[in-house]
């Protein structure tokens, strides 16, 4: 069953409502909506300083989707800025969060996505990569991250 990326096109932290997209830190120009935007050659989430932090998206109160695979695109150059080691969470209340993926080692090649996939068949609003590690550079940064769902049977509404 192939998925769908299910993230909104962001045009801000907070646009399109009801997403949000936020993180431990963010740069002026480099803010979190910008590993959503769906363009990652040149949008792109950084931390203001430092190899490790988190990048979270809020999908809406009611929005849960079971999640089951996620996308990291890497920019043509910086490569040694993305993601090494890093689990993937989901949360329904932005505070009791669910290691969903676990993954140590990773590198990138330019432009490329990677793909990471994972059982989970529960719903969550929240989702977020928490990045321990970088490669070998000095500050982390997400050129764009996608949040996938099966393309049918994936979302859940709580009411
Ligand atoms: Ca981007």
């Amino acid at each position: 069953m192939s998925g769908i990326d299910r993230t909104a096109d962001m045009t801000s932290n907070t646009a399109p409502s009801p997403n949000v997209a936020s993180a431990s830190s963010e740069d002026v120009g480099t803010e979190a909506w910008l590993a959503f935007d769906k363009v990652s050659g040149v949008g792109t989430w950084k931390v203001t300083s430092g190899t490790t932090g988190w990048l979270k998206y809020y999908f809406g109160s009611g929005n849960a989707w079971a999640s089951n695979e996620y996308r990291i695109t890497a920019k043509a150059g910086e490569l040694d800025r993305l993601p090494k080691d890093f689990t993937f969470q989901g949360s329904n209340n932005d505070s009791t969060w669910t290691t969903l993926d676990t993954r140590t080692g990773i590198t990138f090649s330019a432009s490329e996505t990677k793909t990471f996939t994972f059982t989970n068949i529960t719903g969550y609003t929240y989702y977020k990569i928490d990045v321990t590690a970088i490669n070998a550079g000095v500050v982390l940064e997400i050129p764009e991250l996608g949040i996938y769902a099966p393309s049918s049977g994936g979302f859940f509404a709580y009411l």
